[in-house]
C-alpha cells in the first residue's frame, strides 16, 4: 500500500478530529522517522514531547518486551511488583511525597481537580460544592468535558457544553490577577509553566515565584501541569526548577513512558492526595506493571544518558541560531530548552504552509494556531543535526510560503 491508500482509509473510516500532515510513518529511531515510501524525516515534534528519549529507545523497548512476557495488567484490585518501585524512583527523582498513577494527561488533570476539591471541603473547610479552581487564559490541559469547560479556545469548547462550574479564568503571567481572583473558596491555582498549545508562551520572569508565594499565603494548592514541559523538555527535569520553586501538585505524562505507552502521574508535595480514599478514584490500567516498568526505564535513560543537560545545551544553540535568521516573515522566536517556537508575521502565509514546505525537505514539525511553528525534537538531538535542521528552516523561512 502507498501513502495515499492509508490516507484514503483514514479519511473514509476515521472520525475527522485531526488534520495531520499527509505523511504516513511506519518506522522511527532516535530523532528520525520514515514513511511507507522509505523517505526519512527529522522529527521536530517528538509526538508532542512524548518521545523525549527518542523513537524506539532500545532500553525502554527492552524493558517493554521483557515485562510484556512476564505480567502486563493486574488491575489495582491486586498489587504488583513494579508500582512501588516506580513510586520510589519518581519520588526520589522529583522530590515528591506521593504519587497517583493514571494513563493519559487529561486523566491526571481530572485527578487533581477531584483531589483539590475534596481537600478544599475536608481540610480547608470550603462549603459543599463551592470550591473554586483558578486557571489561565489560553490554557491547554486536555480534552475531557471538565477540562474543555475551562478552556478559552473556542474550537476546544464550542458545542460541547454544558460544562462543570467552579473554574475561574485569569490572564496568564499576571500575578496580581491571581491575587485578586482568590476568595475563601479558592482551593487551587493550576497553570502550565510555559503554555504549549498557546504557542510556547513564556511568562514574565518571577511569575511562578510570585504565584507560589500567593498560593502559600492564601492556603491555595499550586498545581503545575508539566505534562508537556516536564521530563527534560525545557532543559530541567521539571520546568519549575527554572524558577526555584516547588508546586504542591505536579502533573506529568507524555515522556514518562518515552512514547511507548500512555502513562501519567500526579506528584504531590503536600498531603492533598490523602483525601482520596479507597473507591473514590482510579482506573483499570493506571499503575499497571507494564506501564510502571516502562516508566522506570524511561526515567532512568532520561537521567543516565544526560538528555536533560543535552536539552539545555542544544536548546540554547537552537534558539540562538533561529534568532539569527534574517527574514521579514518572522515576528518572534522564543523557547526554553528544546521547546521552541517561531512566530510568523500575519502576512507570511500561515504556519501550516511552512510546515508542509519543511516536510518536503525532510523535517517534520507542526503549526500551532495560524502563525506559530513549534520545534520540539527528541532530547537526544546533536549539534550537527540541529545544523541540518537549521539549513532547511532558514531556506523555507527565507523563501516565504504564500
Ligand atoms: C492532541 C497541544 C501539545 C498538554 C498539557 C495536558 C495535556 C496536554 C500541558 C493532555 C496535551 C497535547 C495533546 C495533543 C496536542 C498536544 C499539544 F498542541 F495541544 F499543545 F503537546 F503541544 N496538559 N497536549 O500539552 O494530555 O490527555 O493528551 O495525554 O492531539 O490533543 P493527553
Amino acid at each position: 500500500m502507498k501513502s495515499q491508500d492509508y490516507i484514503n482509509l483514514e479519511d473514509e473510516l476515521g472520525a475527522h478530529n485531526y488534520k495531520p500532515l499527509d505523511v504516513v510513518l511506519n518506522r522511527g529511531e532516535g530523532i528520525w522517522v520514515w514513511d511507507v515510501e522509505g523517505n526519512k524525516y527529522m522529527d521536530c515534534l517528538a509526538a508532542y514531547s512524548a518521545v523525549n528519549q527518542g523513537h524506539c529507545h532500545p532500553k525502554i523497548m527492552g524493558t517493554m518486551i521483557e515485562q510484556a512476557q512476564i505480567l502486563t495488567l493486574t488491575s489495582r484490585a491486586f498489587r504488583n511488583d513494579q508500582l512501588g518501585l516506580l513510586y520510589k524512583e519518581l519520588c526520589e527523582l522529583t522530590n515528591s511525597h506521593k504519587v497517583l498513577p493514571m494513563n493519559s494527561g487529561a486523566e491526571a488533570v481530572e485527578t487533581v481537580i477531584k483531589a483539590v476539591r475534596k481537600w478544599g471541603y475536608q481540610v480547608k473547610g470550603v462549603p459543599k460544592d463551592k470550591a473554586e479552581i483558578i486557571v489561565c487564559e489560553n490554557n491547554f490541559h486536555g480534552r475531557t468535558i471538565a477540562i474543555v469547560g475551562f478552556s478559552t479556545d473556542e474550537a476546544s469548547r464550542d458545542g460541547f457544553g454544558p460544562f462543570s462550574p467552579g473554574f475561574k479564568i485569569i490572564p496568564y503571567g499576571d500575578a496580581d490577577a491571581l491575587k485578586a481572583a482568590i476568595t475563601p473558596n479558592t482551593v487551587a491555582f493550576m497553570a502550565e509553566p510555559i503554555q504549549g498549545e498557546a504557542g510556547v508562551i513564556i511568562p514574565p520572569a518571577g511569575y511562578l515565584k510570585k504565584a507560589r508565594a500567593i498560593c502559600t499565603e492564601n492556603d491555595v494548592v499550586l498545581i503545575l501541569d508539566e505534562i508537556q514541559t516536564g521530563l527534560g523538555r525545557t532543559g530541567k527535569l521539571l520546568a519549575e526548577e527554572h524558577d526555584g520553586i516547588e508546586a504542591d501538585l505536579t502533573l506529568i505524562g507524555k515522556a514518562l513512558s518515552g512514547g511507548f505507552y500512555p502513562v501519567s502521574a500526579v506528584l504531590s508535595n503536600r498531603e492533598v492526595m490523602d483525601v482520596l480514599r479507597p473507591g473514590e478514584h482510579g482506573s483499570t490500567f493506571g499503575g499497571n506493571p507494564l506501564a510502571c516498568a516502562i516508566a522506570r526505564t524511561a526515567l532512568k535513560v532520561l537521567v543516565e544518558e544526560n538528555m536533560i543537560e543535552n536539552a539545555a545545551a542544544m536548546g540554547d544553540y537552537f534558539l540562538s541560531s533561529l534568532s539569527q535568521i534574517q527574514t521579514p516573515h518572522i515576528k518572534d522566536v522564543r523557547g526554553k530548552g528544546l521547546m521552541l517556537a517561531v512566530e510568523l508575521t500575519p502576512d507570511a502565509g500561515g504556519a501550516r504552509n511552512y510546515c508542509e514546505a519543511l516536510m518536503a525537505r525532510g523535517l517534520l514539525c507542526k503549526e500551532t494556531h495560524e502563525n506559530t511553528i513549534r520545534f520540539a525534537p527528541p532530547l537526544v538531538i546533536t549539534k550537527d543535526e540541529i545544523d541540518w535542521a537549521l539549513d532547511r528552516i532558514e531556506a523555507v523561512l527565507k523563501s516565504g510560503q504564500k
